[in-house]
């Protein structure tokens, strides 16, 4: 959970996804998401397929949004689960004890029912405003003090995360920090999450 990259293809700059995502685990990102709402699932799939050829080589965990049948299907390590998808019984029907199972919370009740039911670690956002994603609110830091002192699971801070900010979530009991544009729109991938990774010394 330490650095938690999201991916998100808008930025790739001649790249392929899954060079940008070796490049961010060369800086230490410690867990990959593939992010895309605008594909089918077969392309999710197929995505995932090429990511995992790199996640595979460095052990780090590739964990697909959303869709849990694509994830079940490709061999990814997790899914990660807004509110409004897939509830986690199911998921975990249909992926098994061993995957790891995230989700998006926003309030201690939800953190509290994701953990009863079995999630392995729980998102909570957007600490910080943020332009990547339209159809989510800042969370009070407070709140995310809350959330993370009322369960035992890893809580990752996501949403508008970056060098210049990351220090503000010192003491807040986050095990890690998720971040899309501030790895995944920089210029130098592997220097940004290099830099990032640095910075959560004083943070974790
Ligand atoms: N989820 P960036 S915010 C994918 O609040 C996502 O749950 C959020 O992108 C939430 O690091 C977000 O570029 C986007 O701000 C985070």
């Amino acid at each position: 959970m330490r650095l938690y990259a999201v991916t998100d293809d808008r930025w790739l700059r001649g790249r392929t996804l899954a060079q940008a995502v070796e490049e961010a685990i060369l800086g230490g990102a410690t867990c990959i998401q593939l992010r895309d709402k605008g594909r089918s699932s077969d392309e999710l799939r197929a995505q995932a397929e090429e990511l995992l050829a790199v996640t595979r080589r460095y052990r780090v965990p590739l964990i697909l949004n959303d869709d849990v049948e694509a994830a079940a299907a490709c061999g990814a390590d997790g899914v990660h689960l807004g509110q409004d998808d897939m509830d986690l019984s199911r998921a975990r029907k249909l992926l098994g004890p061993d995957r790891i199972i995230g989700v998006s919370a926003h309030t201690v009740e939800e953190a509290l029912a994701a953990e009863k039911s079995g999630a392995d670690y729980l998102g909570a956002g957007a600490v910080f405003s943020t332009g990547t994603k339209q159809d989510t609110s800042v969370l009070p830091m407070e709140r995310l003090r809350a959330i993370c002192g009322a369960v035992s699971i890893p809580v990752a801070a996501i949403g508008g995360i970056g060098e210049e900010n990351a220090a503000r979530l010192a003491g807040s009991g986050i095990a890690g920090i998720a971040v899309v544009s501030a790895i995944f729109g920089a210029q130098d991938i592997r220097q940004a999450a290099s830099r990032l990774t640095g910075l959560l010394q004083d943070v974790l």
